[in-house]
Parts: structure tokens; sequence; C-alpha cells
């Protein structure tokens, strides 16, 4: 067989090798010829010859967010930071435009830094792309195209699914009362049977009401993410105290201030209006108002500490407690109803009340406060949300909180 191989080496026996020879050929031709004619960023979709002629060796590249990123927002002041980085272009008469989902530009950059936090307006999947334009609008260059998640949690006010016999004692409270309505959704207090115990661990308070803290309301323009500063509150009553639990999210837990300076650090603030009705439309601090601070401590020398910011009083007999937690630091504490000016609780009772968390990181004061209400305003009670004291029995007894974890 082999010996006859050669014998029939032909024409046809060649066509293959020529066939590739030919179409290796014109394409070497191919490639000079278009090479010549086009630059490479012809190949890299561009639609405008001309220009692209310059746009060799840009590079536009998103580098925030990453691809198929997730942000988990919780309210609607939370931003996603956009970042992109680039070569060449900032001597360009050029713009960067940053558009969303193929039409809307959220963003036109004359120079650098090239650095943005967007505000979202709604959760959705979103496709991000940075075009470098010219004077006529035309594109001359793109980024990478970036895909991203942004989710949103259900609702700022957590409240658990009560008996029948509760819902319609909430709903009779507040019909009751006048209260500050635009503030914010009502939190619910309700009383409790057996005293929380105050040891900075927060088991027990599974059966209470837990609402946000987490709008921005002082310093705002700081806030970026929940990680920063947030955080949510646990209250409950009975006739001798208010006891609350406050679990802090802070990326940098920092407090070395003590007394009335507590603030200056890492801290939470609660601001009661005990009678709404009787000076409903005088903004400042008086008499039924009082504003209490607690202080985590350091963790290392320096200890939880509560201070009466107002009305000036000893903060004797309130106790306090904290520990720290790998997102930030938990405060529960104990404040006696007779640190009130001439208050005692009632079931059904609404009061102005608002809980802050004041946020220091890096700064030698406050760099954020977030709230429980949209808004919030040192010695301006009309910003205050609203408590409502609910007796509603012994909670622990009848498997409520059973209904909030299968939600
Ligand atoms: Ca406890
Ligand atoms: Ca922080
Ligand atoms: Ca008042
Ligand atoms: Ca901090």
């Amino acid at each position: 067989m082999r010996k006859n191989y050669n014998k029939y080496t032909g024409i046809l026996d060649r066509f293959p090798f020529i066939t590739v020879a030919l179409i290796l050929i014109c394409a070497v031709i191919f490639i000079l010829v278009f090479k010549s004619r086009f630059p490479m960023a012809f190949f890299s979709g561009s639609s405008h010859q001309q220009e692209t002629r310059e746009t060799s060796g840009y590079s536009i590249l998103i580098t925030s967010p990453t691809g198929d990123q997730v942000f988990k927002l919780v309210n609607e002041n939370e931003t996603v930071p956009i970042s992109i980085k680039s070569k060449d272009i900032e001597n360009l008469d050029y713009k960067l435009k940053l558009v969303l989902n193929g039409d809307e530009t959220i963003r036109t950059f004359n120079s650098p830094p090239y650095d943005f936090n967007w505000n979202p307006d709604k959760p959705g999947r979103y496709e991000l792309v940075a075009n470098l334009v010219d004077d006529k609008g035309s594109i001359i260059a793109s980024s990478n195209t970036v895909s991203f998640t942004v989710e949103y949690a259900s609702e700022a006010i957590e409240t658990i699914a009560r008996s029948m016999d509760i819902e319609e004692k909430k709903t009779s409270a507040l019909e009751a009362s006048e209260y500050r309505s635009q503030n914010g959704a009502p939190l619910f207090s309700f009383k409790c049977y057996t005293p929380p115990v105050i040891d900075g661990i927060i088991d027990e308070w599974a059966v209470y009401d837990k609402a946000q803290i987490a709008n921005p309301t002082i310093k705002k323009e700081n806030f970026t993410s929940i990680k920063d500063c947030s955080g949510v509150i646990y209250t409950c009553w009975d006739d001798t105290a208010f006891y609350f639990a406050v679990q802090v999210t802070d990326d940098v837990v920092n407090q070395k201030f003590t007394g009335n300076q507590i603030n200056n650090g890492d801290s939470v603030t609660l601001v009661f209006d005990t009678a709404l009705s009787d000076d409903f439309n005088i903004p400042f601090y008086n008499s039924d108002d009082s504003q209490i601070d607690f202080s985590p401590g350091n963790f290392s020398g320096i200890p939880p500490e509560a201070f009466i910011y107002f009305p000036s009083k000893s903060s004797k007999g309130i106790e306090i407690k904290s520990s720290q937690t790998k997102q930030g630091y938990i405060i529960e504490a104990k404040l006696p109803w007779d640190i009130f000016v001439s208050y005692g609780p009632s079931d059904l009772d609404v009061l102005g009340f608002t809980a802050s968390i004041f946020d220091t990181d890096n700064l030698e004061s406050t760099e954020l406060v977030v709230s429980s209400s949209p808004q919030f305003e040192i010695n301006n009670v009309t910003t205050l949300g609203t408590l409502v004291l609910i007796d509603g029995g012994d909670l622990t007894l009848t498997g409520d909180t059973k209904t909030s974890d299968n939600e």
C-alpha cells in the first residue's frame, strides 16, 4: 500500500494543500488591508470609524459595583458606590456619561475623579456602562458593562402580628390620642411580666417589637450604608421602669468620652415627650421632655454610662450594660420611671419618642446620626416619633414569638 501511495500524487491529491495556501494568502491580504483602513477600536464595537482612530489605548473600567454585586439596602437614603478608573481620557475635551439600563444618564463627569454615590429609588436589577462622548454626543468609547442588584428590606418598622385583642388596643390607643403621625410609624412597647435581665445579652427580647434605627438625621450627607451605622431597638415597660435594648451596627467603635460629652463618641440617645397634648406645638424641650444619652464605654477601661442630658438630673438608678459584637455593640438598660418628671406609665399611653445612634469613627466628634424617626433634631420635640404603651398580657405565654419567626 505504502509503495503505491506516491503513484497517485497528482494535481487532485494536491488540491487540499493549494486550497489551504490560498486561504492563508487571502487572510493575510485581508488583514493587512483592513488594518490600514480601520484601527483596532473598530473591532471593539464602536460605530464611529473616524473618531475611533483616536480611541485606541483609552481604557475605561467600572471598578464599583463589581459584576453581579447585590446591594441590600434598608432605606431610601442608602446609595450604591460607583467608581470608574480610566487611562488617557483626562485631558480630552470629552465627557464621561454614566448610563443605566441602556438609556438613563445618571451622571455626567467633566473631569476625574469618576466617583459617584448613586441613590436608587426602587429595587431591581440594573446594568451600568460609562460612555466617553464628544461634544456632539457621539460615543467615542465605552467601559465594561456591569450588572448589579438593589434590594430593600421590606419594612422600616417591624411589628409582630399580635392577637386580635392587642391589635384592637393598638388602634384604640392611637385613635384616642393626638400624636405626630407625620413622623413615621408608631413603635409599640409592651408591658413585661418578667423584666429583662440587664446584662448586655438580648436573647429575652425576641417577644417584643423591634424598630429600625436607620434614618440619617444629623450630618446625613455622610450616610452611605447601614454598615457604617444603624441598629434596632427593643423596648418594654412595667410599673417600675422602661427597658430597652439597642443592637448597633457600627464599623468602627470609638468612644472615649464620658458624662455630658458622651455624644461626641459612639452612643445612643433616647428622647421622650411624656405629655403630648399639653404642649403639642412647643418645639423645645420643657418639663415633660427628657433626653438621655447612653454610652457603651470602650470595652477597655471606660465603663458603659447613662447621662440625663435634659432635664439636668442625676442618672442614679439607671442600670446599663453593654457588650461588644462582631458588627458593633449592644446596650441594654433599665430607666426607672422616677427619673421622668411627674410621669407614670398606663396602658394605652402614647408618647413622643425617638431613638438615635450617634456615630464617631475616626474624627473627634459626631460624624453621623441615624434615628428611628425620619427626622431628628436635638431640642426639637416636633421631630419625635411615637411610642405606644400596651399591656397585652404576658407575651412569653401567648406564643406570639412563633408568629414572627414564620414571617
Ligand atoms: Ca438581657
Ligand atoms: Ca461607623
Ligand atoms: Ca410635650
Ligand atoms: Ca463608630
